[in-house]
């Protein structure tokens, strides 16, 4: 079937595979295989060469991999996919591959911690000036770009605070200097979110959140052009991480895939409701979520996103001591770190998923100490708001304000 005329969930059920090709196998074969034979010796050496097209071993290239990497590629509107170990492995073989030393590369001021690890503590270690910038004010990139500029990268919604960059507004100006923009989009997925679509040149995911679905895989995927891609396998991937995903990795995502947009619009109703729960209780100062009309980012919120995703961060009148004491109250959602599984999950990032910036770090990117953040999942919403409720009501985490 034909997909480049057909909407989006039927898109990430049925692009780029054909079962008829498969001998009628209606869910794809999985390739599990290292390397591949080639008919002749001659042939082997023309695919090394690039003059014959072929598979010459997974760590290059793989069947099962070409499928899920043609699927992100359509949900994003890219022209090319690329599946990888990780996330930080998709992050680090793309800047890799796009920097060298003397480069700077800008950021904006809030970043997945290990993302700011990398960038600060990698990247900065082999002379590459890291430039943290605002962005949520576009004007701050204008006054901070310049030619030394090779790549302008940001997260929105940002992991953990929640601000939104404007994709199309930053798209324009690091274009002007020439800059390759590349954003995470783990937080919004293709489903809410098509960053190549507003001018983005290179998006990368943490797809052991939402794309998975299921935590119960870590994967990393990328799209761009079919040149950038091209690079980033055959040198960012292949000759400096080696962070290629595994066949049986990239089966589970594909299959996550399938319930990306239900599962997204389950997410975003329990979210919209929770947060409205939250602003409304007793005990809680602050609650940052894009689909409330309080959150300062609303308006870009409602013109970059149709659906405002199901991560939540807010804090509470105790600060930290109150957050410790309502984390341990919970008695369904989970105490962990990462998010966009089925099951809500609770952390406590200046000591969990943050804690690679230093405490002085973390004030000036704009990261609380008494910062909660919730990834509200697919239960019924009503019992995530029940626990919710119980804990916030508890008299400990009440003494603690
Ligand atoms: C977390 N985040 O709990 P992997 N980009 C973003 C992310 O949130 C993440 C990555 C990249 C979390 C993981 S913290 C020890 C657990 C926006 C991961 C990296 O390499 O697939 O984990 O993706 O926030």
């Amino acid at each position: 079937m034909k997909t480049s005329s057909k909407n989006f969930s039927t898109r990430a059920i049925h692009h780029g595979y054909n079962p008829m090709d498969h001998q009628g196998a209606l869910t794809p074969p999985l390739h599990l295989t290292s390397t591949f034979a080639f008919d002749s010796a001659e042939a082997g050496g023309e695919m090394f060469a690039g003059e014959r097209p072929g598979y010459i071993y997974s760590r290059i290239s793989n069947p099962t991999l070409d499928l899920l990497e043609q699927r992100i590629a359509v949900l994003e509107g890219a022209e090319a996919g690329l599946a990888l170990a990780s996330g930080m492995g998709a992050i680090t073989a793309a800047l890799w591959t796009l920097l060298s030393p003397g480069d700077e590369v800008i950021v904006d001021k809030t970043l997945y911690g290990c993302t700011f690890a990398f960038m600060r503590h990698g990247l900065a270690k082999f002379g590459i000036t890291i430039t943290h910038v605002d962005m949520t004010d576009p004007a701050n990139l204008t006054s901070a770009i310049s030619e030394k500029t090779r790549v302008v990268y940001f997260e929105t919604p940002a992991n953990p605070n929640m601000r939104l960059v404007d994709i199309e507004a930053i798209s324009k100006i690091a274009h002007a200097s020439g800059a390759t923009v590349v954003v995470d989009n783990t937080y919004a997925t293709p489903f809410l979110t098509r960053p190549i679509e507003l001018g983005a040149d290179i998006v990368v995911h943490s797809a052991t959140k939402y794309l998975g679905g299921h935590g119960d895989v870590v994967a990393g995927l990328l799209v761009g052009s079919a040149e950038q891609v091209s690079q980033i396998r055959l040198f960012g991937m292949k000759d400096m991480t080696g962070a290629v995903m595994a066949p049986f990795n990239a089966m589970l995502i594909l299959r996550g895939l399938k319930t990306l947009a239900l599962r997204m619009e389950r997410h975003c109703a329990n979210a919209q409701k929770v947060a409205a729960m939250l602003e409304a209780s007793e005990g809680v100062a602050k609650v940052y979520y894009p689909g409330l009309q309080s959150f300062e980012q609303h308006e870009l919120a409602l013109r970059q996103m149709p659906g405002f995703g199901a991560m939540i961060a807010f804090e509470l009148d105790g600060g930290i001591e109150a957050g410790r004491r309502l984390m341990n109250r919970l008695t369904m959602i989970g105490r962990a770190v990462s998010l966009g599984d089925a099951e809500s999950l609770i952390q406590h990032p200046a000591s969990m998923t943050h804690s690679t910036y230093t405490e002085e770090e973390r004030a000036e990117h704009g990261i609380s100490d008494g910062l909660i953040r919730l990834s509200v999942g697919l239960e019924d919403v009503d019992d995530i708001i029940d626990d919710l409720a119980q804990a916030l009501a508890d008299d400990a985490v009440r003494a603690a304000a």
